[in-house]
């Protein structure tokens, strides 16, 4: 069998693999600073790093705080990437995102100003300590299913429904609404 590098001679003219790609689906969350900005360059950056591809990104909206509530409110949203990184490789990546974007890790559940999870990849389940995916909470959380499900209301979820069917669930305390930067 001739290999693709021998074919190219390794002159560095390889074409990059397009195949392989994975879908995964990133939660991203802002609720100090500039949360817009910190949203817009962590989207930014993520598409700058080769093996992702930021495809689509959700509208933003406002979300009151789940967990700790006395906080203030979120900035949320959802993308979509096709990826040729490993869940790991996307982990240690995102979380080089938010170090880049000056996250500082002070109380758990506490305030921030860039959070990136990894909610879905592919169809694929992983329960590790430090990368669960999917993303254990994702479908009690409307600051998730709302934004996911304006990108991919056909997106059949770990529990079988849509994800348009489960963002319309009730979510008592779970405020969502829609986001403009040039609201006064
Ligand atoms: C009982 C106990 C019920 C804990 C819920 C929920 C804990 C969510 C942590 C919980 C519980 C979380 C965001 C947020 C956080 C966010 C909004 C978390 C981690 N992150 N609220 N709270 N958006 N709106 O991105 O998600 S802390
Ligand atoms: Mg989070
Ligand atoms: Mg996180």
């Amino acid at each position: 069998m001739l290999l693709l590098a021998e074919f190219y001679g390794g002159d560095g003219c390889m074409p990059v693999n397009s195949g392989n790609l994975t879908t995964a689906y990133l939660g991203l969350g802002s609720n100090l600073g500039d949360r817009e900005g910190h949203l817009q360059r962590a989207v930014a950056i993520l598409d700058t790093i080769e093996g992702i591809e930021v495809e689509r990104i959700s509208s933003w909206y406002e979300t009151a705080p789940v967990g700790k509530t006395s906080q203030g409110w979120f900035l949320n949203g959802v993308a979509r990437i096709k990826t040729s990184m490993s869940p790991r490789e996307l982990l240690l990546t995102v979380l080089a995102v938010e170090q880049r974007l000056g996250r500082v890790r002070r109380e758990r559940w506490g305030p921030r100003n860039i959070d990136i999870d990894i909610l879905l990849y592919d169809n694929l389940t992983i329960n590790e300590p430090d990368l669960q995916i999917p993303h254990p909470r994702m479908q009690e959380r409307a600051f998730v299913l709302v934004p996911l499900a304006e990108i991919a209301p056909d997106l059949i979820l770990p529990d079988g429904r849509r994800a348009d069917e489960a963002a319309r669930d009730h979510f008592p305390g779970q405020e969502v609404l829609p986001y403009s930067s040039l609201r006064c």
